[in-house]
């Protein structure tokens, strides 16, 4: 194995093309195998692996600092930068993450999860570079900075907000492009086909070329045709010229180049590595390379949980997800309303839409990865009298937050949030972790905020948000749906109202979302050492039922509330906050949520364990409460 002689980059460049050629075959079967035990994403990964090995034979990891746009493609470069050893415990429990982490290895130069920082991060880098080196070390090394960006990646804001301002900076910034017109479904909008038209202008520019050389050979006809035809050409230059929209914004633009060709991909890297002034260079890949599967779906291996090798199949469940019962009764609620139209930032699949975006076609938008204009999008539709329903993962949604309160709340408009993943997410880890959501919602004045306990109430709030005439918003987990019937009418809720679960005295535990059923269940293991709990499901983050937990507080006068978002300014806050009001005599309260740290990566169950989310953890904070003396608690905790 090649890949064994490789401890750090620096053995990379020892290699001849031969061994180059074989651990590029090397490092896609390892991917593979990996992903199909670990899951992970394979399709991304599987299209970088011959610009990878590329990019650490030119450059000098990690005095160069290479960026990795959204860091789920960057696997190779774990692997060739002394991460082989523990590339089989990625995004498992202390095992090493699947995205690049700058207190994993030196080599990841800036921590990434969520799209589009690549290039402000680099220019940062840069900057930082170039003040200390006038400041302190004058003439110190002159280290380079690569951002990796996708197409899809491309099409946020604020990659452009980075281009502009390396445009007007004119350092040294190389950005690699690397374009496979894929995002997680094919690439959308104005930019995806202008790479496309790229791709075209190169073919344009060949048949430029041609074509003076014969006009030039004919006599007398040639050359005034060819005069007319230079005249005519700069009309049609910038919707022709390869890479004109990088060079307006101050840019030297390069290629398009095959980015699965090594020896080409390391000719041109070393052509523009010391170009004084912001490169970008255009690579072409395919998404999925090397696996015929992947190949072929790559938006399935995009980000995958275990398959089988072979045939590329899953191991396929019958349950139904959280996302895909959402899909399926936006469906049933869009037939009949048809003021209804769905938004996505890129995750048609992810989010549950594919189902809507065949029934609806005219009513569906792909966006791109683009939060706030999805957000200030729809906030546009409903304006007009339409009910869009928004649906971004709660850690992408973090970016569109001025956008809900400024174009969506204080014009209080009837835009529903659907806000998938919310809470711990498990393997991706501490980007992706939907944890912050209930705490930067629920201060927003006007909006709505409420989390289903399971399916059936998933589409009952759907239903609720539909008939509200303001901003509203649902946040539901990973995973799949306990309790759902697909065919049940999905009946309104009143808004604000609570539900009694269960009747007891000694202690009033108040969850919502999904930890209303180990609450439950925890209700269950008290009961058994002679406890007796009432458990609310609380269902309204915002308005909370002020009356019942009132008056139920007031009764019990030992309160706990269970909700999976961090612990600071999330539900059980705005319970204490109600309370308090309340000046109850006597009162004990405790609040059961994510403690004030990132959640690492592994196993959902596990680490809801760890910090105490489970049934057991809640059931032991009960009784911690309670303060009642019972049998042998152990036999049950
Ligand atoms: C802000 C944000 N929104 C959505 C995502 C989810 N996401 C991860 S990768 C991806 C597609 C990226 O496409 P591209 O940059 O072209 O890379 P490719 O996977 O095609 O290599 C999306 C939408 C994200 N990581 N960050």
């Amino acid at each position: 194995m090649i890949l064994e002689k490789i401890k750090s980059p620096e053995d990379l460049k020892k290699l001849s093309v031969q061994e180059r050629r074989e651990l590029a075959n090397e490092l896609r079967a390892i991917i593979i195998r990996t992903v199909a035990a670990n899951g992970g994403h394979l399709s991304s990964n599987l299209g970088v692996v011959d610009l990878t090995i590329a990019l650490h034979y030119v450059f000098n990891s990690p005095k160069d600092k290479i960026i990795w746009d959204v860091g789920h493609q960057s696997y190779a470069h774990k692997l060739l930068t002394g991460r082989a050893g523990a590339f089989s415990t990625i995004r498992q429990y202390e095992g090493i993450s699947g995205f690049p982490r700058m207190d994993e290895s030196s080599h990841d130069a800036f921590g990434t999860g969520h799209s589009s920082t690549s290039i402000s991060s680099a220019l940062g880098i840069i900057e930082a570079r170039d003040q200390k080196k006038t400041k302190i070390q004058r003439g110190g090394e002159n280290s380079k900075v690569i951002a990796v960006i996708g197409d899809g990646a491309m099409t946020a804001g604020l990659a452009f907000e980075g281009l502009n301002h390396a445009g007007h900076l004119k350092k040294d910034l190389i950005v690699i492009l690397n374009d496979n017109d894929m995002s997680i479904s094919p690439n959308v909008g104005a930019l995806s086909a202008y790479f496309s038209r790229i791709m075209i202008g190169d073919l344009y520019i060949k048949l430029k070329k041609e074509t003076k050389f014969i006009l030039e050979r004919i006599p007398k006809v040639g050359e005034p045709v060819l005069r007319m035809a230079q005249r005519a050409e700069d009309t049609v230059k910038g919707l022709f010229v390869p890479g004109m929209l990088f060079e307006e914004l101050g840019f030297e633009y390069v290629g398009p180049v095959d980015g699965h060709k090594i020896e080409v991909l390391i000719e041109t890297l070393n052509r523009f590595k010391d170009f004084p002034g912001p490169v970008l260079i255009h690579a072409i890949t395919k998404k999925g390379k090397g696996y015929e599967p992947a190949e072929r779906s790559p938006w399935v291996f995009h980000g995958i949980g275990s398959f089988d090798i072979e045939t590329g199949n899953q191991v396929s469940s019958d349950n139904i997800s959280f996302s895909e019962a959402f899909g399926n009764c936006l469906v049933k609620l869009a037939k009949e309303d048809n003021r209804i139209v769905a938004i996505t930032a890129a995750m048609t699949e992810g989010t549950g839409l594919s189902g809507f975006a065949r029934a609806f076609p005219t009513r569906f938008y792909d966006v791109g990865i683009a939060e706030p204009h999805a957000v200030t999008f729809s906030a546009g539709l409903a304006s007009q009298g339409l009910k869009p329903v928004v649906a971004i993962y709660s850690t992408f949604l973090q970016r569109a937050y001025d956008q809900i309160v400024h174009d969506v709340c204080l014009q209080n408009l009837p835009v529903i949030f659907a806000i998938d993943r919310a809470g711990i997410v498990g393997e991706d880890g501490p980007t992706h972790n939907g944890t912050f959501d209930i705490s930067y919602l629920r201060h927003i004045p006007n909006l709505v905020v409420m989390a289903p306990k399971d399916g059936n109430e998933l589409q009952d709030m759907l239903e609720t948000a539909v008939s509200h005439d303001g901003p509203s918003a649902i946040r539901y987990p990973r995973g799949t749906v306990s309790r759902i019937q697909k065919d049940k009418k999905p009946c309104k809720i009143p808004i604000g109202e609570s539900e009694v679960l269960k009747n007891g005295n000694d202690i009033l535990i108040i969850a919502i979302g999904n930890s209303v059923q180990p609450a439950l269940d925890a209700s269950q293991l008290l009961e058994e050492l002679g406890i007796s709990s009432c458990v609310i499901n609380a269902r309204f983050v915002k308005p909370i039922d002020a009356g019942l937990i009132g008056s139920l507080a007031q009764e019990i006068k030992c309160v706990l509330t269970v909700e999976e978002n961090t612990i600071n300014g999330g539900f059980g806050s705005a319970v204490l906050e109600h309370l308090s009001e309340l000046n109850i005599n006597g009162l004990k309260i405790k609040r059961l949520g994510l403690p004030d740290r990132f959640i690492e990566h592994g196993p959902q169950n596990l680490l809801r364990k760890m910090v105490g989310l489970d049934a057991e953890g809640i059931a032991r904070e009960a009784l911690t409460l309670a303060g009642k003396k019972v049998r042998d608690p152990s036999s049950i905790l």
